[in-house]
């Protein structure tokens, strides 16, 4: 009689020890999850968006499409799409190449005027940098 109990209070203790350790990877995997899009919210919108002199590649898009900065400023692309997007200037003024996901190219405009650029790898993708 003594064994059957011990038995099933062993039963019931590897049940509970296996729920906690759901619970817990459960809740590493939930804090992951939320964790990861701030790693690349760097700028004053935190997560939600790129900062300033910051424009996020997200979803086969520049965002923002247009930015206007300060010449002397460096802006930040970030790639966080899980496909290799490029950064391209219609001039050839710079080109950043193949940027993975979690990439990202700078570039600084010395000097005021707009300057369109692209993705080289996906043509209909567009922005422009204006700097004044
Ligand atoms: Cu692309």
């Amino acid at each position: 009689m003594k064994n059957v109990i011990d038995s099933k209070s062993r039963f019931l203790m590897i049940a509970a020890i296996m729920i906690a350790i759901l619970s817990v990877s459960y809740s590493c995997t939930k804090t992951t999850a939320y964790n990861a899009p701030a790693a690349g919210g760097t700028g004053t919108k935190g997560a939600t968006g790129p900062g300033a002199n910051e424009v996020w590649i997200q979803g086969m898009a520049f965002t923002p499409a247009s930015i206007t900065v300060v010449a002397g400023t460096t802006i930040k692309w970030t790639n966080k799409d899980a496909v290799a997007h490029t950064v391209t200037s219609n001039t050839n003024l710079f080109n950043s190449g193949s940027i993975a996901n979690g990439g990202v190219f700078t570039f600084t405009f010395a000097t005021a005027g707009t300057y369109d650029y692209y993705c080289a790898i996906h043509p209909s993708m567009t922005a422009t940098v204006t700097a004044q």
